[in-house]
């Protein structure tokens, strides 16, 4: 089937945002409310294992700070601690502080000129991913993404397949008509448990990921003068993500798909 969309996740995919953006805006947040919670840069690799933001914030206290877990307010105490986070994020990424990956511009400016279909399918909240896209590329390009799928739309956040799912009936595409581009095995996992073919870009925090069913696994995405490393994958004549280098892997990634 001939690919006819791709769907970027948005945390590791578009732009390097944990380590100095998530991170940094959710100690932020505690400080700001009192905590004593600090999220250095390897507690906060380990803690990406649970996607979602308020998910993460309840793990870590369920492990360092049960009196904290086990409030009757809880819930709402994460709610609110969120609300700040997300806040400090958006006026960070406002700032400009989050630049995106190579390739990403490029390669967006390149599928819309082929017609290709673009949509988003991540785990954090809409406000990040307006704010990410308002600065990087301009307001006018959440426009580019025929549907945004991001957040708490569906409750169960990756590695469920479910905001995949969610994205894929809301542009009434097949898996196989799609082409999914994520950073993490989370990601990967929810993608392919999608049924879609993946192609990964690793970032710092994901680079020891498994990506066992990823039709290729590479540095970057890599520009016509700054080649990508392909890092897991068939041999590749592409140097970096093209178009065209995009429809092989995803026939590739269809190839890998069916069950032998
Ligand atoms: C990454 C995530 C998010 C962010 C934080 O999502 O797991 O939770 O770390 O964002 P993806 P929120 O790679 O799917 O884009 O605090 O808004 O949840
Ligand atoms: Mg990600």
């Amino acid at each position: 089937m001939n690919l006819q969309a791709l769907i970027f996740d948005v945390d590791g995919t578009l732009a390097d945002t944990e380590r100095d953006g998530h991170r940094v805006s959710f100690n932020q947040a505690f400080k700001d409310a009192g905590l004593d919670w600090e999220w250095d840069v390897p507690l906060y690799g380990k803690l990406l294992e649970v996607t979602g933001g308020k998910e993460r914030m309840l793990h870590y206290a369920k492990q360092f700070d049960p009196e904290f877990a086990n409030h009757p307010d809880a819930t709402t105490r994460i709610a609110n601690l969120h609300k700040a986070k997300t806040q400090l994020y958006v006026d960070l990424v406002a700032r400009g502080g989050l630049p995106l990956r190579p390739g990403v511009a490029r390669l967006l400016r390149e599928a819309r000129h082929a017609g290709l279909r673009l949509a988003i399918a991540t785990t954090t909240t809409p406000e990040n991913v307006t704010a990410l896209l308002h600065a990087a590329l301009g307001p006018e390009s959440t426009s580019w993404f025929e549907v945004i799928g991001a957040g708490d739309v569906v409750p169960a956040k990756k590695p469920a397949p479910d905001i995949y799912n969610w994205v894929l009936e809301r542009m009434q595409l097949p898996p196989h008509a799609c082409l999914a581009l994520e950073d993490s095995g989370p990601g990967l996992k929810a993608a392919r448990g999608a049924g879609l073919p993946t192609v990964v870009t690793v970032s710092d925090y994901t680079r020891d990921h498994d990506f066992k069913g990823a039709a290729i696994v590479l540095s970057d995405l890599g520009e016509p003068q700054q080649p990508a490393q392909i890092l897991s994958g068939e041999v590749t004549p592409y140097p970096y993500a093209s178009i065209q280098a995009l429809r092989d892997w995803h026939t590739s990634g269809l190839i890998q798909s069916v069950p032998v």
